[in-house]
């Protein structure tokens, strides 16, 4: 039998090593298209969008060091939506009113250009929780 995609279009491949995958360990609480699929990085937009002026942030831990970091999960702004690699990852989410622990929201609320594109995962800090 030959081999057969069920990814779906949602990423390349599965892994937590892999940053254009779902399970990469940075993205556990990331909603929304993944931006290395979209031409950026995993802390970069995409040519042509820009950073969230706000955001919220997660705690997850590496697979690298087993270390907990916390992620600032920016949605990147100004075009339109990417449309590839949808993940929806909620460790540690929290309901809608405590706005800096939600991933549900177009966070390109605050910019100029407030239209949604896709959405970066950047290491801010280690956290206390290990
Ligand atoms: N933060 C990603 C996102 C954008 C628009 C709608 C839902 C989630």
């Amino acid at each position: 039998m030959l081999p057969f995609d069920r990814s779906g279009g949602r990423a390349h491949a599965q892994g937590a090593d892999d940053d254009k995958a779902c399970e990469y360990w940075r993205y556990c609480a990331l909603d929304g298209f993944l931006c290395t699929c979209c031409g950026g990085t995993v802390s970069s937009c995409p040519p042509g969008s820009e950073p969230s002026a706000v955001t919220w942030v997660g705690t997850c831990q590496s697979t690298q060091d087993g270390k907990s970091y916390l992620i600032s999960y920016n949605d990147c702004c100004g075009v339109t939506s990417c449309g590839r690699c949808p993940c929806n990852y909620n460790v540690g989410e929290r309901p809608g009113y405590r706005m800096g622990v939600h991933n549900d929201i177009n966070w390109c609320m605050a910019n100029d250009r407030s239209s949604y594109h896709c959405t970066v995962a950047a290491v801010i800090g280690m956290s206390a929780a290990g």
